[in-house]
């Protein structure tokens, strides 16, 4: 068995060891096995990490963009050549398997690439003046220290798409990943210090709330980042509304496919096995609602049920298992109680349901693949994220129906919708109040040079990557610019 990782974490150019409560992160395989162990920050090491970031600010923002881009594209390299070892670390560490581990190391790679790039794109804009001998720009500014704070479901992608625009804009950042996955928060850190990114730039600090909260309340960090659940999200945007400083929130999701009786089957039922369970489901984007129209609903459910018959689950680091466990024994057991829940709200189970009860499969968190036919919309699994591999199915009596389903929801991040039919596709475009829309691909999926957010509980302030982080993680300053000469 491997020893441990010490968990540590990194402020002002320094590994060193935590001193507040004991901290490991787990295999949620097999959950006898510790990938890392140490202790979580303190309110102090929160503090020294702001201070440092504070005064790494201004020479950071002074650097100029091609330099900040290019740390960034030499940190690209380093974990892109590290993308299967990390791959297989992430596999151990968050459960997904180690081919999604893999895929997830090269997109925050791609991410890197990408933002380091982007810095030196442009720098403002440019406008004419209503007065002679006058120009006036709109220049781009580094909002300061910016706080980060990271969910367990994509420990280095999510992060490298907060961070990367963050550092490329000039700003300094200080990070709290999740606590379930302090190693490849370590592996990514180490990158960026490695790529050459100055003491104070980038600051990791591992804990639970108590570091977040630390974050979030500091007078010291002027914009906070963050992802994960809809009720934290909220309380971040409340702490930063206090404190007047901005917040970008992304948040649950309760994302719909909706197959139309003119779909490629063959095609919507790959799309949607994927959507709901790859990842075990733990992706805001992720498929946990289908909604078909009552002519294939049969066909279609049958073919779908069919195909998760012939998936491995198992542990994520073994060749050809296309699901592995959740995170921890707590997203196991809020799942299970959510699908007892549902089957006591008059839900009929179509597949999975029940926990595994003997073998590998028990000892460690693993969830089965469930699909549930409900009757009706009330049911609290129509609405309320589960964050796990389960699928909610109602039928719909033709397309209209179906995008009134679909829409009715608190949520908005992404919906897929499968159709041959142009104007349908469309329609959904007009009918669905989403953020992210797949038509006749799975739910989730994000390429950085786009904007990604939801709407309604979904998301709050500026979206993420693309340009539109640039909106986030900048500010402008308005030149009135005129030469000294008395103008005539
Ligand atoms: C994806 O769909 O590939 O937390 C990414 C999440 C999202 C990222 C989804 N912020 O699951």
């Amino acid at each position: 068995m491997t020893t441990p990782v010490l968990l540590q974490h990194y402020i002002d150019g320094e590994w060193f060891d935590g001193g507040a409560e004991a901290l490991a992160s787990i295999s949620p395989a097999e959950p006898d096995v510790t990938v890392a162990r140490g202790r979580a920050a303190t309110g102090d090491d929160v503090d020294r990490a702001v201070a440092a970031a504070r005064a790494a600010a201004r020479p950071w923002a002074r650097t100029p963009a091609h330099e900040r881009g290019a740390v960034l594209a030499r940190a690209a390299a380093v974990v892109e050549s590290s993308a299967s070892q990390w791959g297989a670390e992430l596999a151990r560490e968050e459960g997904k398997t180690r081919g999604e581990g893999v895929a997830e190391v090269l997109r925050a790679a791609q991410i890197l690439r990408f933002y380091g790039g982007e810095g030196d794109r442009e720098a403002g804009e440019m406008f004419a003046s209503p007065r002679r001998g006058e120009q006036i720009l709109v220049a781009r500014k580094p909002v300061g220290v910016v706080g980060v704070i990271t969910p367990f479901n994509f420990p280095i992608a999510i992060p490298a798409w907060k961070i990367a625009p963050a550092l490329t804009y000039g700003n300094t950042v200080v990070w709290k990943p999740a606590g379930t996955v302090p190693l490849l928060a370590m592996r990514l850190m180490q990158a960026l210090a490695d790529a050459g990114l100055p003491p104070g730039v980038l600051n990791l600090v591992i804990g639970g709330r108590a570091v977040g909260a630390g974050i979030a309340d500091h007078p010291g960090v002027d914009a906070l980042t963050f992802t994960g659940s809809t009720a934290v999200g909220r309380s971040l945007a409340a702490a930063g509304a206090a404190r007047g400083v901005p917040v970008q929130a992304e948040m649950g999701g309760k994302n719909a496919a909706v197959v139309l009786g003119d779909a490629d089957l063959d095609l919507a039922a790959e799309q949607v096995l994927l959507g709901a369970f790859r990842s075990s489901g733990q992706k805001c984007t992720a498929t946990s609602r289908l909604i078909v129209t009552d002519d294939v609903a049969d066909e279609f459910v049958g073919e779908l049920v069919a195909r998760i018959g012939k998936w491995t689950v198992g542990n994520p680091l073994d060749e050809d298992v296309h699901m592995g466990p959740v995170v921890d024994a707590a997203a196991r057991a809020s799942i299970r109680a959510g699908v007892d829940e549902a089957v006591r709200q008059g839900a009929r189970v179509l597949c999975g349901g029940r926990p595994y009860e003997d073998g590998e499969l028990a000892a460690g968190f693993y969830v089965p693949p469930t699909v549930l036919e409900l009757p009706g919309t009330r049911l609290d699994v129509w609405r309320e994220e589960l964050f796990g591999p389960v699928l909610a199915v109602c039928r719909a009596a033709d397309a209209e129906t179906a995008f009134a389903l679909a829409d009715d929801s608190e949520y908005g991040l992404s919906a897929a919708v499968f159709t041959q039919d142009l104007t349908r596709a469309l329609g959904a475009l007009d009918d669905l109040d989403v953020g992210i829309l797949h038509i006749n691909s799975e739910s989730a999926g994000a390429d950085p040079h786009v904007p990604f957010g939801g709407a309604k509980k979904s998301g709050y302030g500026p979206k993420e990557q693309g340009r539109a982080a640039r909106e986030f993680f900048t500010h402008t300053t308005t030149v009135y610019l005129r030469g000294g000469r008395p103008i005539a």
